[in-house]
């Protein structure tokens, strides 16, 4: 027998409604189950749901493996803690006490500060990671919070915090009502996007060329997505933002800088600062330096500034760069200049159905950096993070604030940053490192407790983070697809026993301890706004107002009534918990709308054009386009890419999704292999170490540049990961130091670093 549930994919951004297959008659999944007494149900099929209202049935490979994923038999489904030297699986409550009593020492010993934590990606698609891991840092007690972030998108964070006051307010593409889309340095056809949350990117690009639209795509690589552009432009790696400031310096020139901006010039100041201070970077300037000829850069300036809507969206090939937070700027500045921000068909600011109901316009405190640093490299924290790559050198630097011990939720940074020999030794050095992670893998092998979350099917699901990045608005809940077993926690349960635990209560104190605090704290707090639309009233009667359900339930029913769809705990018609918990394929609230001004957050109260750090960065800028670049050089210049069937580090461990183009090879130009007389292996040293890959040639590829995926080099004997070492790929990260980082956001080089390739 089988039944059929709803569950939102939380594999990527796009949050796929999935229609997921359960076998009710119990599965010999394995002998836990057995031991347990439990002859579970389990998943035997995913399909898309044709039902829901954001993903109108669409699904990728990756979600298609949401079967396998579940049932994957190297899942953790006990906690494991090391006893001389090897991890023995144990039961909860030892593991979680040990866990807090371990850091606990270590905290009181030497301060909160001297325990990390760092926050993977899969932690953005769980209500475990998006609404209490951020509670756990708070609960450490540590200013050493590093995350995924300054390996991926802190540049766009940085450059939103400065152009709208707040590094989480977000301009996002206006998929389904753009004329012009302009993907830089982003492959959604694979990656099915990113800080952009729109399930089936390739229909919407396709729908996109059917309404007579225009794509561009600017990309070192003809990737899937470039192969459906209507121009595809090639520069060499890192050299976005110099082309970008051209097409900048083109509109200011040629009097393409849209009238009145489009209707928002009153919201926005310093154009003219912006103007004189770009200054020289002109598309003939930067054209060698770019490798793009000058006339291509004036027409996609023409372009953008001609449609009558356009929106510019970057991706990795923007941010994990030299310029990270310079490009991410731009981007936004050529939208803004077009008269293409905060309008439909350009780039808008999404309205999550959980965020803050939207106040008036006021002046903010502005966004800034540095409000304390690193104490080895003085990095500056932003964001309220320092850069990931900073993580081992302060674990090995001796002295007052050493960091010695780690707390990790669903990251895997020991393959997924640079220097991850280094960090893993510093792991093995610490007192205590816990993971709370369902494998063990290159990471969490270096820990001394793991706490697996269950299986996704016995997660429940809400995306209160990436609703924040929706091109259209929604609210979707996913209820647990399968019981928990008995005594089993989730991800929930595992994070609040660890805050509760930590902050003094106790491990077995009640998890709904941790929302009932947050409650009181975000509702005191509303009733003394009075612009909310609960100002003036009575905390204790609101809280009353909350179901009698889990403490998570509870919270999203508050924000969703305190947001802008909500009902005002009753003080209008509108949205609550219930409703959306009656709607099993979500509701739809609609296209983005105009927020300007009262999103922005800045100290002028407008979008700032030119703020001072940007502007500052712009001399870093211009002394690389200046530079000599000597010909005849041998390096390559190394960029990412990735695959369908891939997702970071953690995902080929499932057969469905491995072999065949999936692969970790060196791809690169034919001229180029035939330069440095390479055909079948190939040996690449970068400076952090060398690697030897296959290779594959092809002209997709410009000359000069080479590709090669991340999270692979699963040949680690002490991890838990079967399918995957078998086919462990190398870890291309290895090639890089750490050392080189975009200044303004602590985020690392990945792509667009030297390496040097030559014959195995
Ligand atoms: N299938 C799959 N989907 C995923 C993931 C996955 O691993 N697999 N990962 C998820 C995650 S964590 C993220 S952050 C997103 C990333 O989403 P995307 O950014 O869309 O994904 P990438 O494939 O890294 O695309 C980056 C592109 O930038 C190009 N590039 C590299 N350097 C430069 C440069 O200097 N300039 C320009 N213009 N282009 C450059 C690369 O050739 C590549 O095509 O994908 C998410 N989705
Ligand atoms: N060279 C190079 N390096 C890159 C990139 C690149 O393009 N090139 N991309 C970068 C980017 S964009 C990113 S986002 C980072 C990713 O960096 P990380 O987030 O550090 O690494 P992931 O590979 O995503 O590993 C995710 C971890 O979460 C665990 N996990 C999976 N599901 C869950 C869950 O539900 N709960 C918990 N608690 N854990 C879970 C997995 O087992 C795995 O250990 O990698 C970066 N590294
Ligand atoms: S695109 Fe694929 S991985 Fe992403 S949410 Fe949809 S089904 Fe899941
Ligand atoms: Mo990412």
């Amino acid at each position: 027998m089988t039944r059929t549930a709803p569950r939102i994919c939380p594999l990527c951004e796009a949050t796929c409604g999935l229609s997921l297959v359960v076998d009710t008659h119990g599965g010999p999944i394995e002998e836990h189950a057995e031991a347990d007494g439990h002859l579970r149900e389990h998943v035997t099929g995913a399909r898309g749901d044709a039902d829901d209202v954001f993903s109108h049935g669409y699904i990728c490979p990756k979600g298609a493996s949401f079967p396998q994923l579940d049932n994957d038999p190297d899942r953790l489904e006990r906690p494991l803690v090391t006893r001389d030297g090897r991890f023995v699986e144990v039961g909860w409550d030892e593991a979680l006490d040990e866990a807090v009593t371990r850091l606990r020492a270590v905290i009181d010993t030497h301060g909160g500060s001297s325990v990390g934590f760092y926050l993977g990606n899969p932690s953005a698609h769980t209500i475990a990671g998006t609404m209490y891991a951020p509670l756990l840092a708070r609960a450490i007690g540590t200013r050493n919070v590093f995350s995924a972030g300054t390996l991926d998108q802190m540049p766009k964070q940085a450059a939103s915090g400065y152009l709208f006051g707040h590094a989480g307010t977000f301009a996002v593409p206006d998929l389904d009502r753009t004329d012009h889309l302009v993907i830089i340095g982003a492959n959604p056809v694979v990656s099915n996007g990113s800080m952009a949350t729109a399930a089936n990117f390739p229909g919407k690009l396709n729908a996109l060329r059917h309404r007579g639209g225009r794509l561009t795509v600017i990309d070192p690589a003809r990737t899937r997505t470039a192969r459906l552009a209507d121009t595809h432009l090639a520069p060499r790696p890192g050299t976005d933002a110099a082309l970008l400031a051209a097409i900048v310096t083109c509109l200011f020139d040629e009097g393409l800088v849209a009238d009145d901006l489009g209707g928002i010039a009153t919201h926005v100041q310093g154009v003219d600062e912006l103007r004189r201070e770009i200054g020289d970077l002109t598309p003939e300037r930067v054209a060698p330096y770019c490798d793009v000829p000058a006339e291509d850069i004036r027409g996609l300036a023409r372009a953008i500034a001609s449609a009558p809507s356009a929106a510019v969206y970057g991706r990795l090939g923007t941010t994990v760069v030299e310029f990270g937070t310079l490009g991410s700027w731009l981007i936004d500045v050529v939208n803004v200049l077009t008269g293409n921000l905060d309008r439909p068909g350009g780039v808008m600011f999404p309205t999550a159905p959980t965020a803050p109901a939207p106040r008036p316009a006021r002046p903010g405190r502005g966004f800034r950096t540095g409000r304390w640093r690193s104490r080895v490299s003085g990095h500056p924290e932003v964001a309220g993070e320092l850069p990931a790559v900073a993580m081992a050198e302060e674990f090995e630097t001796p002295g007052e604030g050493q960091l010695r011990a780690l707390v990790t939720v669903a990251g895997n940074p020991v393959l997924s940053a640079p220097n991850g020999g280094r960090l893993a030794a510093a792991l093995d050095a610490a007192d205590v490192v816990v993971c709370v992670d369902p494998y063990l893998n290159e990471t969490t092998r270096h820990a001394d407790v793991i706490l697996p979350p269950p299986r996704p099917s016995q997660s429940p699901h809400f995306d209160a983070i990436l609703n924040n990045l929706a091109v259209r608005a929604n609210a979707r809940y996913s209820p647990r697809v399968l019981p928990l077993p008995d005594g089993r926690p989730d991800e929930i349960d595992i994070v609040c026993r660890l805050i509760l635990g930590l902050s003094g209560a106790g491990i077995d104190a009640d998890t709904g301890l941790v929302d009932e605090q947050v409650i009181a704290a975000t509702l005191s707090k509303e009733v003394t706004d009075p612009h909310s639309s609960v100002a003036g009233r009575d905390v204790e009667t609101l809280v009353a107002m909350l179901p009698d359900a889990p403490g998570h339930q509870r919270r999203l029913d508050m924000m969703l009534r305190l947001g802008a769809y909500g009902d005002g705990f009753g003080a209008r018609e509108g949205l609550t918990f219930a409703d959306v918990l009656a709607a099993p394929h979500g509701i739809d609230l609609g296209p983005m709308c105009p927020r300007l001004p009262g999103v922005l957050r800045t100290a002028s109260g407008k979008v700032e054009l030119a703020p001072d750090p940007l502007i500052g960065d712009l001399a870093r800028l211009r002394a690389a386009v200046h530079a000599e670049h000597a010909t005849g050089d041998p390096s390559l210049l190394l960029v990412g890419r990735r695959h369908l069937r891939s997702n970071n580090s953690w995902m080929h461990n499932l057969p469905a999704l491995t072999g065949g183009t999936n692969r970790c090879t060196l791809q690169m130009h034919p001229d180029d292999a035939a330069r440095l007389g390479i055909d079948g292996v190939a040996t690449i040293r970068g400076a952090g170490g060398s690697l030897t890959v296959p290779v594959e040639i092809t002209s997709d590829i410009k000359p000069g540049v080479a590709s090669v995926p991340h999270g692979w080099g699963h040949d680690d004997a002490e991890t838990r990961l079967s399918v995957a070492a078998a086919e462990p790929g190398v870890n291309v990260n290895i090639l890089n130091d750490g050392t080189r980082i975009d200044p303004l956001s602590g985020t690392v080089v990945l792509n667009g670093l030297r390496v040097v390739v030559g014959p195995a």
